[in-house]
């Protein structure tokens, strides 16, 4: 399917999310959210950004329960997440400012084996990349030791949930996602816990 005609392109990060619902409802392809994602190039997402010296933060933007999350993360220099599933889900991923890298890895095969890197995309401002788990597992990283990165996910449908992977032995364990902000707000610990006990 091409793109759809009649949902404008987004200026707003509010056009985002509201071109985003009409395309959820259109059951459109991850192409065609990829292309719509690309055309976002305001940089009002500052609102949501929260900082944390010591790891990236998931600042939430939009969800709709069953059907997607959109959400800011903020990379410190040099930090950079496990090496992860997306359960059943798309994940399309755009750098807003700085530099991320994609890391990709196979699916461990073998106990207690290095983990396969399979390949790795340098993305900067602009650039969208897609990934699900039958594309692979990947780490996403910050690779500057001077400047901070921002990134832009859609997951859809939305997850709490994934298998974060020991890249020397492939062993998985199951983590739940936290948000560190919600539409704007600051989260508490306390808020986070009762959240991640409510996501399944
Ligand atoms: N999946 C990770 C997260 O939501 C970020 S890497 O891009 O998908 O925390
Ligand atoms: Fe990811």
């Amino acid at each position: 399917m091409g793109f759809p005609t009649d949902v404008p392109l987004p200026s707003t990060i509010d056009d985002l999310v509201a071109g985003i619902n009409m395309l959820i409802a259109k059951d459109v392809s991850p192409e065609v959210m990829v292309q719509y994602l690309q055309n976002y190039k305001n940089d009002d997402w500052k609102k949501y950004a929260t900082w944390d010296p010591y790891r990236y933060t998931r600042n939430l933007v939009e969800e709709i329960e069953g059907k997607y999350s959109l959400i800011l993360l903020c990379w410190p220099e040099s930090n950079a997440s496990a090496i992860h599933d997306h359960p059943n889900s798309d994940c399309i991923m755009k750098c807003l400012s700085g530099t991320v890298k994609e890391t990709r890895f196979a699916w461990p095969e073998k106990k207690k084996t290095k983990m396969t890197e399979t390949g790795y995309t340098v993305g900067t401002q602009g650039d969208v990349m897609h990934i699900n788990d039958d594309l692979g597992l990947h780490r996403v990283e910050n690779p500057s030791s001077s400047e901070g990165a921002v990134t832009l996910h859609f997951y859809f449908p939305c997850i709490h949930e994934c298998l974060v992977f020991d890249e020397e032995t492939g062993k998985a364990r199951r983590v739940k996602m936290t948000y560190t902000s919600i539409r704007g707000v600051k989260q508490t610990p306390q808020q986070k816990v009762q959240r991640a006990s409510e996501c399944k």
